[in-house]
């Protein structure tokens, strides 16, 4: 059984959004065709408290998009975004929702941040994602989302450890960075992820 997770389809990685993904709107047609093709659509929505501590704004002597220490992980520290409740935390209303029938929200503890829809990014807390796949019998995952180079990347490379099958549709995400998105998909390609084209 094959399942297509919706990583982040939300305002503020949308253009216009707090932290935009260039062209991030353009994935929106794209995955809203692909959703039909699936035994299962699932989604994670990026959910932080307001003071959360990947937020620049959290401290004092530092920049947006500098890297820092977070108790003990390697930290970018990112403008304000997916705030819990505000409309920049809120599924695109351009993407269709019928067919989602789990969210699984992450980046809720303060104090760690969680790229992946399946832990955070200590991997000291699953969000029992891999458990509820499987539980569905899914073997198989694609990926569809933003950032292709931070949430979708992360979330991959965990799917892959937990054992699936993964295919990261390239045309159906995109990335924060170009060269970010370079090294996703040879790491990825690498521990092997498929990447393919939504037509295939
Ligand atoms: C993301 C940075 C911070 C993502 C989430 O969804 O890729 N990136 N929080
Ligand atoms: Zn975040």
């Amino acid at each position: 059984m094959r399942a297509l997770l919706l990583i982040d389809i939300q305002n503020d990685f949308l253009p216009g959004g707090a932290l935009a993904v260039p062209e991030g709107d353009a994935i929106i047609p794209v995955v809203n065709r692909l959703q039909q093709q699936f035994d299962l659509v699932v989604a994670t929505q990026d959910w932080h408290p307001p003071q959360h501590k990947s937020f620049a704004s959290q401290h004092a002597d530092k920049n947006v998009f500098e890297v820092t220490d977070l108790n003990g992980l390697e930290q970018v520290l990112w403008p304000d975004h997916c705030v819990q409740g505000t409309p920049g935390a809120a599924f695109s209303v351009e993407l269709e929702q019928q067919r989602i029938e789990a969210i699984f929200r992450k980046g809720t503890d303060p104090e760690v941040d969680s790229y992946s829809g399946f832990f955070d990014n200590g991997h000291r807390k699953s969000t029992g994602l891999g458990g509820y796949l499987r539980s569905k019998g899914i073997t198989e995952v694609y990926l569809a989302g933003l950032a292709a180079d931070y949430c979708v990347y992360f979330s991959a490379k965990d799917a892959l450890a937990e054992g699936f099958k993964v295919y990261y549709l390239e045309d159906a995400v995109r990335a924060i960075s170009a060269e970010g998105f370079d090294k996703a998909k040879a790491d990825l390609r690498e521990r092997g992820a498929q990447i393919i084209q939504s037509h295939a």
